[in-house]
């Protein structure tokens, strides 16, 4: 495949640290606005009076190349003075806000109190972080992931950090999700004829990429986009790369397999990027299925998988 047939316009799915690798591959191997991403807000909460937005800022200061290189999420060379201060007076400590990443927070409060939309907080903080890509919210409204586990309904964050994903899920649930509506840029991001490849991200299928599609209407968008719409696997070998995908699945009673997950995305996905490791499973998938390697250590890597999802899509369009 020539380099001239490969997709030019973007849009990626994404969650948190792993989509942001491949967000991050695609936006390096794609010309400058090539792509748009649209990220998770169903991690979202308000901590210490202020609006969090996790997925949203992983993908900032991902493609901005701020990102933490060991935490996955948060800034690079961050101090803590401001958490180690608020432990002295007793404070609430279990969600750890570097003293950098902070200034994001107190901004977007402040910015949202005033009246202006996420959407626009975001796409402004973009522009100053100097990235030549999109970054949309799902949604301007609130949506909040809750794990209903067998120790009872937590809010995502203390789910995932206070209790570490220890308890056991039983299921879960995207509040504020009916009434919430697209941010005004998907639809002109799906709609745009120069589309040329919709991504969906090796994010967790049921706490990352889950919480975009329960907002009414996306779904509906996505099957009606001319562009393929790809899925790559978040399972290699049985196992999550990071994360709680498999634990998920498995006290779920999902089985803990690639074709369980494209079973999940269903008619919604034209094909299926299925790690190398995993060839064996290749028959047992219902959409067409690329071999690539989508373990992403190092920059190199996410941008051969990115080259990889591009080539797919320009196969299957
Ligand atoms: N993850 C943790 O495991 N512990 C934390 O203290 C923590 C703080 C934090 C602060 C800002 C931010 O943007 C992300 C943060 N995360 C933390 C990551 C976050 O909980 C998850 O990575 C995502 O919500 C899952 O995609």
């Amino acid at each position: 495949m020539s380099s001239a047939n490969q997709p030019r316009n973007v849009v990626a799915l994404s969650g948190g640290i792993g989509g942001a690798k491949l967000a991050l591959g695609l936006y390096r191997v794609l010309p400058r606005g090539g792509l748009t991403v649209i990220a998770n807000t169903g991690d979202d909460f308000t901590h210490l009076g202020l609006h969090i937005s996790p997925d949203v800022d992983t993908a900032l200061y991902t493609l901005a190349g701020l990102a933490n290189p060991v935490l996955g999420w948060g800034r690079r060379d961050e101090t803590w003075t401001f958490m180690a201060t608020l432990e002295r007076l007793g404070g609430d400590t279990w969600f750890r806000l570097g003293d950098g990443d902070l200034a994001l927070h107190v901004e977007r409060t402040r910015r949202l109190a005033a009246g202006e939309t996420l959407s626009r907080v975001i796409a402004g903080v973009a522009e100053r972080l100097e990235i030549a890509a999109r970054i949309v919210p799902m949604s301007d409204d609130p949506v909040r992931t809750r794990v209903r586990t067998a120790e009872g309904e937590l809010d995502f964050q203390e789910y995932f950090v206070r209790h570490q994903c220890r308890p056991v899920v039983t299921g879960m649930g995207y509040a504020g999700a009916q009434n919430a509506r697209p941010a005004p840029a998907i639809a002109a991001a799906l709609a745009d004829p120069a589309l040329e490849a919709v991504v969906l991200c090796p994010s967790n299928p049921y706490l990352s990429i889950a919480p975009i599609l329960a907002v009414p209407g996306i779904r509906e968008m996505l099957a009606a986009t001319a562009a393929p719409v790809i899925a790559v696997s978040p399972l290699i070998g049985g196992k999550a790369v990071k994360g709680p995908t498999a634990k998920i699945m498995t006290e779920l009673g999902i089985p803990v397999s690639p074709a369980a997950v494209a079973d999940y995305y269903g008619n919604l996905i034209d094909g299926f990027i299925l790690d190398q490791r995993d060839a064996a499973l290749a028959s047992g998938l219902k959409p067409k299925v690329k071999l690539a390697d989508t373990l992403m250590n190092t920059l190199e890597d996410r941008e051969r998988l990115a080259r990889e999802c591009l080539a797919f899509a320009s196969e299957l369009r």
